[in-house]
């Protein structure tokens, strides 16, 4: 008690609700001590000598990588963990099909004992943050309590946190509340628990950054989307981006793609030589907050405040502004170190060194079979350092958006681009998204799975009511933004890809602004629009016309048995699936026959 009072004693805040739960929490982990984090430098400084000694971060060359550490996790702690994730609401119908349920008393009574006593010997930090530009109406508190400085430290990039979140809540009691402890790190003492009636998350036994930098995925996603629903906005799992024309106007676009499907390079795209003049801006890269404007439109914020990118494949070629954004203040997980202490991975610029230290620090030789850096390897950047950072990023009511994208990994099928008939149609194309499962997530890697709107593993409540969420806000939005889908990872019968992505995906992103516009032509499909002989630019590409033909092609077949497999996707959503939706597939159903 008297540690605790020290504690209370210390606390940068009066608020009677956050000091008591904190109270009952430290009085269930019993940890050590009581650190309440602050966000100022000197506190990153502390934190971050303190992670050094203890062997949590590994100094990188600081000439070549001013500010940069390197942590390496435990070997079964890479990545997110679907199968251990659950909704904790009190009837199995609200966390739906496509969700791991628990009741939420069973939920507390199993990770009650899990936490009791588990900072025996170690630090609780409070982090507190916030997620959205401070003064945005989006804008959510959260406390993280944790027993992991390498969390304190990434929530500190990948969130507004400290003091600022703290003032902006002042003695309100209305915060997430968010546990976690690393525990022993055993996968079978494993658990992330969303209680969206009680705005709460307790994430037991990993260290990584979707199941512990709780703003991420649990709150800014699961608690976010089920607030979004009940409060009538939209949580999503989007980048958001600017397109400067050269005449100086900007149209911004949302796009939802699953996890490892190039958000982040989409995000960061520099336009090729051919579109001299154009420039986009990056509002963010991961998640959008939208929420209806005064004047009709959907407005966006990035709740966020950095970037959790994944490493593997990002280089000069693929993503100029992320390694300009990467190159210092990062912290990179799982990556592969070279002799000199720089970092290194899988797809990086220049020649494979001849020696590095894998990712679970072991000597490794070029041409050896496994790979150096984790195929999830990550960097958790600070957003300021994008040198294509959208002036908006801050602005409190965020940026209008003209245009929102849904795209999948789909190796056949799915054409290049599609602009949706009408908003209904556009909500049927990101509610039969598919995708290959990407390393971001435990599990078997390149099976299609339905995962609509790229949500998911990331939907804190009954898929069918989201996706109803998401028809019923049609009436809301006076000006709704235009749907499209894309697909860049298409593939020739010999495995190529058909579309060089990257850089040139701006000549689908041009269309797709003018269409938004209504100042480009298209043509109608059984699918939807695309664009008409001429109406893409493909000047300057360096790719046969064939690829691009065969990359916007529609075969008849494989769109039936593409419906097959989303009809069986409304099946297992069982009595939510909306009926609008299902007629929508029965009407390309009967186009098609
Ligand atoms: C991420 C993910 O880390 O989607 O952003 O897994
Ligand atoms: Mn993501």
């Amino acid at each position: 008690m008297a540690k605790q009072e020290t504690a209370e004693a210390s606390a940068p805040t009066r608020n009677p609700a956050l000091l008591s739960w904190v109270r009952d929490m430290a009085a269930l982990c019993k940890p050590d001590r009581v650190v309440w984090c602050d966000g100022s430098e000197e506190e990153r400084v502390r934190l971050t000598e303190y992670a050094v000694e203890t062997g949590v971060l590994i100094p990188l060359n600081q000439k070549k990588r001013p500010g940069c550490y390197l942590h390496r996790s435990n070997p079964n702690d890479v990545a997110r963990v679907e199968h251990l994730t659950f909704i904790c609401t009190p009837s199995k119908d609200e966390a739906g099909p496509t969700n791991n349920w628990m009741e939420p008393g069973e939920a507390y009574s199993k990770l009650t004992k899990l936490f009791d006593g588990s900072m025996k010997d170690r630090t609780l930090y409070v982090v507190p943050y916030l997620m959205g530009p401070v003064g945005s109406p989006l804008a959510k508190v959260g406390i993280e309590l944790t027993d992991s400085v390498y969390v304190a430290l990434n929530m500190r990039i990948m969130t507004r946190m400290g003091k600022q979140a703290l003032d902006l809540l002042g003695n309100h009691s209305d915060f997430n509340r968010g546990l976690h402890c690393t525990g022993d790190l055993n996968p079978e003492r494993r658990y992330i628990c969303h209680f969206p009636q009680d705005n709460t998350i307790w994430s037991f036994g990993s260290g990584y950054g979707g199941n512990a930098l709780l703003g991420k995925k649990c709150l800014a996603l699961r608690i976010g989307s089920y607030l979004g629903r009940t409060e009538g906005w939209f949580a999503e799992h989007m980048l958001i981006l600017g397109v400067e024309s050269p005449d100086g106007q900007t149209t911004y676009v949302a796009g939802a793609f699953p996890s490892a499907c190039g958000k982040t390079n989409f995000a960061m795209l520099i336009p090729p030589k051919r579109f001299a003049g154009w420039k986009v801006w990056t509002v963010g890269d991961d998640i959008a907050w939208m929420r209806v404007g005064k004047d009709g439109r959907l407005w966006a914020v990035n709740p966020e405040n950095g970037y959790f990118g994944v490493a593997p494949g990002t280089n000069f070629a693929s993503n100029p502004n992320a390694m300009a954004t990467i190159a210092k203040d990062t912290i990179f997980t799982n990556v592969a170190m070279t002799k000199d202490g720089d970092v290194w991975w899988e797809g990086m610029d220049g020649p494979v060194p001849d020696e590095l230290i894998d990712w679970q620090g072991r000597p490794w030789k070029k041409g050896c079979q496994e790979k150096a850096a984790h195929p999830n390897s990550r960097f958790t950047a600070p957003m300021n350092n994008n040198p294509a950072l959208s002036r908006a990023v801050n602005d409190p009511d965020g940026v209008p958006i003209s245009a929102i994208i849904f795209g999948g990994r789909r190796a056949t099928t799915v054409p290049l681009v599609l602009q949706s008939f009408n908003w209904g149609h556009g909500v049927f194309l990101g509610a039969t998204l598919g995708s290959e499962t990407t390393a971001a997530a435990t599990g078997k890697v390149g099976v299609v799975r339905r995962d609509p709107m790229a949500m998911l593993p990331f939907t804190g409540y009954n898929m069918g009511q989201y996706l109803q969420h998401w028809l019923q806000m049609q009436t809301k939005i006076p000006y709704p933004p235009k749907i499209f889908q894309v697909n860049w990872f298409r593939k020739s019968k010999d495995g190529k890809f058909l579309w060089p992505g990257f850089g040139e995906n701006m000549r689908v992103l041009k269309w797709i602004v003018d269409r938004s516009h209504v100042r480009v032509g298209g043509q109608e499909t059984l699918l939807g629009w695309v664009p008409k002989a001429g109406d893409l630019d493909l000047s300057g590409l360096d790719i046969p016309s064939e690829l691009v033909d065969e990359a916007t092609s529609i075969s008849t077949q494989e769109w039936k048995e593409e419906l097959q497999s989303q009809g069986e996707f409304f099946e297992l959503l069982g009595k939510h699936a909306p009926e609008a939706l299902q007629l929508q597939r029965k009407l390309l159903l009967a186009r098609l026959s």
